[in-house]
Order: C-alpha cells, then sequence, then structure tokens
C-alpha cells in the first residue's frame, strides 16, 4: 500500500498534462478575449478615429474649406475703390485775381457741379476758365501746361463735341469785378482714369473765344490770354 501510494504520488506529480495545462489556460483566455471583443468597442470609442470611416472625408472637406478660404483671400486682396465726391482749388497768380473753386460728383461717372467765387476781375468781362494739364505750379501758372486733353481734340466750348475735356468755357464778372457761379459739366470727372484731381485750375485775363476765332490759336487755347490766376485741384 504504501509503495503503491508513493509512486502514485510521482506520478500525478510529473504527469506532464498537469503541469502544462494549468498556466496555458489563463494566459491564452485573456488575449483570446479581447481580441474578438475589442472591434464592437472600438467602433463606440469616440477617441479612436484612425479606424473611423468618416476620417478621410473629414480631411477631404477640411482641405476643401482651406483652399476656398484662401481662394476668397485672394479675390479680395484687391485694395478697395474710393470714390471722390469733393475737390477744392484755391486761386492766385501774379495779378489781382484770387478766389475758391469747389468740385462735387454724386457718382462716379455722374455730371461735376462746380462752384466759384473770383474777385479781382475786370468789371463786367468774360474770362476763360479752364482745367490744365498739370498741377506744377513750380513756376507760377505758366508750368500749368496745356488744356487738359487725355482725347487730343481740338479746342472748343464747353457744350461742343470736340473740345478740350479742361474748357470749361468762360466766367462773367459783375460790376464789381466779381464772378459767382453754378454749372455743371459732364466731361470733367473727379474719379476713374482721366481724373482732374491733383491737375490745375486757370483763369485768364482775356476772353475766350471757344475755338470759333477762325485761326490756328483759336483752337489750341481760345486766345484766352495770359494766366491771371491759378491753383491745384485737391482733395476737399
Ligand atoms: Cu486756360
Ligand atoms: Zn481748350
Amino acid at each position: 500500500m504504501r509503495d503503491r501510494g508513493e509512486t502514485d504520488q510521482s506520478i500525478v506529480a510529473t504527469n506532464p498534462a498537469h503541469v502544462i495545462i494549468e498556466p496555458v489556460h489563463y494566459e491564452w483566455l485573456p488575449n483570446i478575449l479581447p481580441t474578438t471583443s475589442i472591434p464592437s468597442n472600438d467602433t463606440m470609442d469616440p477617441y479612436n478615429k484612425q479606424k473611423s470611416p468618416l476620417r478621410p472625408l473629414l480631411v477631404a472637406a477640411a482641405a476643401v474649406f482651406g483652399l476656398l478660404f484662401v481662394a476668397y483671400k485672394l479675390f479680395n486682396s484687391e485694395s478697395p475703390a474710393v470714390t471722390v465726391n469733393k475737390a477744392i482749388v484755391i486761386l492766385n497768380g501774379n495779378s489781382p485775381v484770387t478766389g475758391t473753386v469747389t468740385f462735387e460728383q454724386t457718382s462716379p461717372d455722374g455730371p461735376v457741379k462746380v462752384t466759384g467765387e473770383i474777385l479781382g476781375l475786370s468789371p463786367n468781362a468774360l474770362r476763360g476758365f479752364h482745367v490744365h494739364q498739370s498741377g506744377d505750379l513750380s513756376g507760377g501758372c505758366n508750368t500749368a501746361g496745356a488744356h487738359f486733353n487725355p482725347y487730343g481734340k481740338t479746342h472748343g466750348a464747353p457744350a461742343d463735341a470736340n473740345r478740350h475735356v479742361g474748357d470749361l468755357g468762360n466766367i462773367e464778372s459783375n460790376g464789381s469785378g466779381e464772378a459767382s457761379f453754378v454749372f455743371t459739366d459732364k466731361l470733367i470727372s473727379l474719379n476713374g482714369p482721366i481724373s482732374i484731381i491733383g491737375r490745375s485750375v486757370v483763369v485768364h485775363a482775356g476772353t475766350d473765344d471757344l475755338g470759333r476765332g477762325d485761326n490756328e490759336e483759336s483752337l489750341r487755347t481760345g486766345n484766352a490770354g495770359a494766366r491771371a490766376a491759378c491753383g491745384v485741384i485737391g482733395l476737399a
């Protein structure tokens, strides 16, 4: 009995199945269970986006929005259009003539309203009144250049189709040598490529014949004579 019992115990202790099975059984169980149960848990995990089928769509949408934003910024980077509504000229020169002229334009393509108060003129006279090419008065009114003529026309009256843009005709003084006037002109502009801003206004010592003088100078200057006063057309 004693021998048998000892033999039985040694057999049990050295039984390979008994030794191996126990540790293997506990190691495999947790390895198998998680891998088979993870997929359902994974799709419900909001922080694990690596496996989300929406991820490529989100990336594509972000890229499209980014490109649209850049394109929008590029198209809107041009400077905003500024409309000039009013300009002013202070007239002075080598004569007793002084004055102030304002130009007003309510829309960039609309007519311009011209308002003036000029003193020191000959009494009851018509005096040539023009926009000249340049605002450079460094040499007095003589460096203001010719009549502003961006279309290469000949000199004329304000109502003529053929006229310099700068041809504003004559102003008329009263018995005290003062001229107060308001008129509108459709050709001059404070805006766009032929704006008169930065150019000059000249009041002449003589009368503008409006191109009807039947001579060459009439079609250039209207024979308006010397330049009595001038001023640069500035923003008001
Ligand atoms: Cu002139
Ligand atoms: Zn002219």
